[in-house]
């Protein structure tokens, strides 16, 4: 390892986010320059990376949990030679850059994962390491191995006293995965003030009791981060590696290192004399040295050829096993069959269930047709009902396994399931109790934003839960969800509206979808075809019934209140129509004349019902119409008796029309 050039890099990657934060007058200045010796060794020695094709499938993952050391991420990018240029760089944090704020998935190469929100990066390396065990175990083989990267995520105080960072830890302790090398960037500082007012946990001892090997280390030591990463790297042992590496905060800006201080942008009003001590050129904002730059262009062509080495393997492997090669194809390109409907049977006329039953029936029928989905549920498989049967459980003995025991760890899952995502090879589902959404909520406006494919199976999706009572029932939950730009959330109102529900989230490429499910039996809609139910579900909203004389009233329904308002309709008489929103996201992407011929502006006389708060429900029945639902927390009781006490009947309906 070539110490002095990664040293002068350092000092280099410190002066890049000086710079860039100074131009802005924004940012975070404390975790880059505290952590620019971990950098330079990660991207100049340990990192498996080829800037060129930053998605080669067998690079090393690295993540920066904390997020708000963007500048760190963007400066070793840059100086790697990712397409990351010194005008991206000078662009920082401005309209339309690729260095935002915080890393933003998609936006910059070699960017992982959208981070930011403490925590969340910790549990998305997670997922990446659960998702390289299971890409080795499902696609190497005897003679060729694609598959055999480590995941990387860097972290500070703040993510480690995150709960979702500690769910998840507990969960890669438990399933073994050696595979991930988490560096803690200790430097005893957070936001407000010093660590030691909010912590004061022994971080090794904590690691250890949760099944990792953890060292500490001095993260200025060049040889000694070079070592450890070494180390964890070369140790599969089952069990995650720590690298707890103590730093100073702000390194290089004398007046606010080691400070709270230094955590922001304080130390920028004092970047003249920081960049004379760190020994950069006064005269040149942005300075990389002729010897940095020869540096990483070697680098760049060795590992590019790393790369073309590997491309050779990948391509005699795909010759050899065509079929794991359309898997491990078809689940890159995110693609679902286009027929996948075709291969869910219908339901037999006298099936009666809940739809989370329905749910697990239609899952398990396209797990047969799309290997690379995944599911899990945080501790509730007998009741969310999403557990594929011929699936095999995940496991440090088995990482072939496809359901996924998260345990009681929602926002884990969440987290995870992003993580498995952005990888990109599989594609993640995880299931709890729709009341308890909002414990995983942080990952799931993540999901969303960064455009992930999760699917979210949420059951026991309102009042009808019953006897658990108000704690357990959602009536909030579902129209919070709505609230989430890019969130598909489906809530069907029968077996058949599932199996379309099921076929859209897995079939969508560019975000995450909710799949809303009862708990209690409700009946199946065989007045209508199955294809249309299906098909419409797609749409987000459908005609269910037809009037069969002038129109008058529209009357509107999801889930299990769509019953009710069929039933209601065939006593109110033949003008009235019923509409099916299953999903509101969908519907509002349809044409204009496609929602035109659904919900015609003419009929102002509509009721809709739906077992939750109304809110959202006013943007379709309008000022003349009315929104029948619950705008209050649930009772325990029977769930038919709780349906019927709070108004979600067919009667309340046909009142209300009228
Ligand atoms: C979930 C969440 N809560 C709060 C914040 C705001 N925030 C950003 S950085 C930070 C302090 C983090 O401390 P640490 O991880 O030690 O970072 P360092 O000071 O070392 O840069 C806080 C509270 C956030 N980004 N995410």
């Amino acid at each position: 390892m070539n110490t002095a050039l990664l040293a002068q890099a350092a000092n280099e990657a410190r002066g890049l986010a000086i710079d860039a934060v100074h131009a802005c007058n924004s940012g975070h200045l404390g975790l880059p320059l505290g952590c620019a010796e971990i950098g330079a060794v990660l991207f100049g020695e340990a990192l498996r990376y080829a800037p060129d094709a930053p998605k080669w499938l067998n690079r090393d993952r690295f993540l920066l949990s904390a997020g708000h050391g963007s500048m760190f991420l963007y400066s070793w990018l840059h100086l790697a030679g990712y397409a990351v240029s010194r005008a991206d760089v000078a662009n920082f944090r401005q309209l339309h850059s690729i260095t935002p704020g915080h890393p933003e998935f998609q936006e910059t190469p070699g960017v992982e994962a959208t981070t930011g929100p403490l925590g969340q990066g910790v549990g998305n390396a997670v997922g990446f390491a659960l998702s390289g065990k299971r890409a080795a175990a499902r696609f190497n083989t005897a003679a060729h191995t694609l598959f055999d990267q480590h995941v990387f995520a860097l972290m500070g105080d703040g993510c480690l006293q995150e709960g979702v960072a500690k769910e998840s830890i507990a969960f890669a302790g438990h399933n073994g995965l050696d595979n991930l090398i988490l560096i803690y960037d200790s430097n005893d500082v957070t936001l407000d003030a010093m660590a030691v007012v909010t912590q004061s946990e022994n971080a090794e001892a904590y690691f250890t009791s949760q099944n990792w090997d953890a060292v500490t280390i001095d993260g200025h030591d060049l040889e000694a981060i070079a070592a450890a990463i070494a180390a964890a790297k070369a140790n599969d042992n089952g069990r995650p590696k720590a690298i707890i590496a103590k730093t100073l905060i702000a390194k290089g800006i004398a007046e606010v290192a080691g400070t709270a201080k230094g955590h922001g942008e304080g130390g920028a009003k004092f970047s003249a004399a920081a960049r004379a001590g760190l020994g950069l050129p006064a005269e040149e904002r942005f300075y990389v040295s002729p010897a940095t730059q020869a540096f990483f262009t070697a680098k760049k062509t060795t590992s590019q050829a790393a790369f073309e080495a590997w491309q050779v393997t990948y391509d005699a492997w795909a010759a050899a096993n065509p079929e794991l090669a359309d898997e491990l194809t078809a689940g890159l390109a995110k693609s679902a069959p286009t027929d996948l409907s075709a291969h869910i049977p219908a339901f037999a006329a006298d099936y009666k269930d809940a739809t989370r039953s329905a749910g697990g029936t239609i899952l398990n029928a396209v797990a047969t047709v799309m290997p690379q989905v995944l599911t899990g549920s945080a501790d509730l498989f007998g009741s969310t009902k999403n557990y594929l049967k011929d699936g095999g459980d995940y496991s440090k003995a088995n990482p072939l396994g496809r359901n996924i025991w998260f345990g009681i760890r929602e926002h884990a899952m969440g987290a995870i399931c992003n993580g498995i995502a952005y990888d990109g090879l599989f594609r993640p589902s995880g299931a709890t109790f729709l009341v308890f959404a909002d414990y995983l909520r942080g990952s799931i406006r993540l999901a969303a934003l960064a455009g992930l494919p999760v699917t979210y199976i949420f059951t026991h999706d309102s009042v009808g839960v019953g006897e658990d009572g108000p704690t357990h029932q959602p009536v909030e939950t579902v129209s919070g969800l709505r609230v989430i730009p890019n969130l598909n959330v489906i809530r069907p109102g029968d077996a058949e509206e599932t199996a379309g529900a099921l076929v859209a989230a897995m079939s969508r490429t560019d975000g995450p979808t909710a799949l809303i499910l009862t708990r209690q039996t409700i009946p199946l809609m065989n007045q209508l075809t199955v294809a249309s139910r299906r098909d419409g579900t797609r749409k987000g909203g459908y005609i269910a019934r037809q009037e069969s004389a002038a129109l008058t009233t529209i009357l509107l329904a999801s889930g299990s209140e769509l019953q009710h308002a069929m039933a209601a309709a065939e006593t109110l008489g033949a003008g009235v129509r019923v509409v099916s929103l299953p999903c509101f996201e969908l519907f509002d992407r349809q044409s204009a004349e496609y929602r035109e011929s659904v919900l015609p502006a003419a009929c102002t006389h509509r009721i809709s019902i739906e077992a939750g708060v109304t809110g959202l429900w006013w943007k379709y029945v309008g000022t003349q119409g009315k929104a029948l639902g619950i705008d209050r927390f649930g009772i325990s009781a029977p769930g038919d008796t709780v349906m019927v006490e709070l108004g979600m009947t067919r009667d309340h309906v046909i009142a209300a029309a009228r």
